[in-house]
């Protein structure tokens, strides 16, 4: 399955609010599923670019810093911080982790926005605004807060109800009142703002999402539908915030009323894309151009994007308007990925009331590889995934430790015992040989066609099926039973399940790259040699004869701890459970 075209593929997945350690669903949600992706690319070959970065601008930065007793810009900077380690520890493998507050994204913001007034697709408008007489401000988005229109519940955002998922203007909220001081006296009052004015976009738009229908999930398509088909309303996108991109004018100064706006963190935040891919570019050397200008080589490139399905409405509508809008040969997103939402026991996750792990402290708890690999089999593609402890549990338990530890272990040992370490010559091909030949011919192409269709749980569900694959084997082989009687045969049992242990790392590293890296390293298989091809790149044909004869082993560490019912217990009482 080696893959002669290499491709060029840019991946990003939504970026994270800076407010915050984010909960497992999040991880789930976006950045993981991104992460694995560009590893299964990157071993099969492809120039893979994965940009993601801290989304810092807004009224969720504002409040938490409010409340962290920080000015804004300190608060994202220490945040930043927090949030790049949270990814190193779940082994997420951007190639860059940007922030949506550096110099590059502002001037993109606002040379998007010069461009796209030129064009008439940004438009100044008076609006009405809440306004805070007790605080003396306006109350954009997340400053306010109030019953939903849509669905009565009692604490809607100005920007978005969490209880519908419905888009709000904060003049829609009923008994509106500050977030801030939560004072009900409150005022509509008259402002200027800039609308991009999508319903103009809207044709051009519902044409481009019929074009993916056929590539992107249904779950991606449908939503975008739903907008379009309610009819596309221009959004305004600025706010009255001091910490955010200034709006100005063409010689680059505030422009005329909007001193203390700025433009919403839902305009610069996709930009911030592009923005943290030239600051990659600027500190690696990289070429930024080929991945986001097609007037610069970005057609050729494959662009993928990851996000939860709260954010398919801006990345289908409103970042393409901004992009089409612009007239410039600027990148379009080519495959969409959405998920679902993992719930916490079906509920939502929450901090104030105890209610789910969050990912600082999972790794406390658990490797990384456990929740790499129970989130991923796990994934919320086609509906929301409850996480429950018993789950997580059952996944480790059995998939990793039962299936895929104990057949490294029980192999490696038994190799190191009975044949010094090293891999034998073996006899005659047998029967057991001839079937996971057959199996893996199987499998391991449907696998990749998994991972290339971004279909997880089952590309989660194929690599387990190999695993049990080498355990079939195993028994059917019999090294331990044919040693006394005919050690040849014995041998080329070992000899071929050792050689299924180097491909069950190879294979795992996207997923479980710690556990990938013990199993590697045991088998002493060199960095190079470590890709989806590494029986072309050094040994001879098949998966299955790719070691060397007498290439030394050792058996590797024990890969995976049990969980014990008293994790769970202890778990339970501090971050909840079934409850
Ligand atoms: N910061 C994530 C969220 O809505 C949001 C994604 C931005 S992607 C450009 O929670
Ligand atoms: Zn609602």
């Amino acid at each position: 399955m080696s893959n002669l075209n290499s491709e060029r593929i840019l991946v990003t997945s939504a970026l994270p609010y800076i407010n915050g350690v984010k909960h497992m669903g999040n991880l789930a949600g976006s950045m993981l599923p991104a992460d694995v992706y560009s590893r299964a690319m990157r071993l099969l070959g492809h120039d893979v670019l994965y940009i993601c970065a801290t989304d810092e601008h807004g009224t969720p930065a504002e409040l938490a810093a409010a409340e962290a007793g920080l000015s804004v810009s300190e608060y994202c900077e220490k945040m930043h911080i927090a949030q790049k380690e949270a990814g190193a520890n779940f082994k997420l493998s951007y190639d860059y982790f940007g922030r949506s507050s550096s110099a590059a994204t502002h001037k993109l913001t606002q040379d998007f926005a010069l461009a796209l007034e030129a064009n008439g697709f940004i438009e100044e408008r008076t609006s009405q605004q809440v306004f805070s007489v007790a605080d003396g401000r306006y109350l954009p988005d997340r400053y306010v807060e109030g019953i939903c229109p849509n669905c009565g519940f009692e604490a809607a955002r100005g920007d978005q109800c969490d209880n519908c998922g419905k888009l709000l203007d904060p003049v829609d909220l009923i008994n509106p009142y500050s977030a801030v001081s939560g004072s009900h006296d409150v005022e509509i009052r008259d402002t200027n703002h800039l609308y991009l004015k999508q319903s103009d976009m809207s044709g051009k738009l519902r044409d481009w999402v019929e074009s993916h229908r056929a590539d992107w999930p249904a779950l991606t398509t449908s939503i975008a539908m739903k907008w379009l088909d309610e009819g596309l309303r221009d959004r305004a996108i600025t706010r009255d915030l001091e910490w955010g991109v200034p709006v100005v004018n063409a010689e680059g100064d505030v422009r005329d009323g909007f001193e203390g706006k700025v433009f919403y963190v839902w305009f610069d935040a996709p930009i911030a894309y592009i923005g943290a891919t030239q600051d990659w570019a600027a500190e690696t050397e990289g070429d930024w151009e080929k991945f986001w200008r097609t007037d610069k080589g970005a057609d050729a490139t494959r662009y993928v994007q990851f996000m939860g399905k709260d954010n398919v409405a801006f990345h289908t509508l409103s970042f393409p308007t901004t992009i089409m809008g612009s007239g410039q040969p600027w990148k379009l997103v080519d495959e969409l990925k959405a998920f679902n939402w993992v719930t916490w026991y079906g509920g939502k996750f929450s901090t104030s009331q105890k209610r789910g792990v969050f990912m600082d402290q999972a790794i406390d708890i658990a490797p990384s590889d456990y929740w790499r690999w129970h989130l991923m089999a796990n994934a919320p593609e086609s509906s929301d995934a409850a996480f429950t402890w018993e789950d997580f549990q059952a996944s480790v338990n059995s998939d990793l430790a039962n299936v895929l530890g104990n057949f490294v272990n029980r192999i490696t040992s038994y190799c190191v015992k009975k044949f010094d370490g090293v891999v034998p010559e073996g006899g005659e091909i047998t029967d057991a040989e001839k079937w996971i030949q057959a199996e893996l011919a199987e499998r391991l192409p449907r696998m990749v066609s998994f991972y290339e269709a971004r279909e997880f749980r089952k590309a989660m569900a194929e690599t387990r099926a190999v695993w049990a694959a080498g355990n079939e084997y195993l028994t059917q082989a019999a090294p331990w039973t044919h040693y006394k009687t005919n050690v040849d045969q014995a041998a080329m049992g070992v000899r071929v399940g050792l050689n299924l242990v180097a491909l069950f790392g190879v294979l795992a590293q996207p997923i479980i790259p710690d556990a990938a890296e013990k199993i590697l390293s045991a088998m002493n298989i060199p960095e190079q040699f470590r890709t989806w091809n590494f029986r072309e790149a050094s040994f001879d044909d098949g998966p299955l004869n790719a070691l060397p004869i007498n290439h030394p082993i050792s058996a590797p560490p024990v890969l995976f701890t049990k969980i014990e019912a008293e994790d769970i217990e202890a778990w339970t009482e501090r971050f909840g459970g079934a409850e």
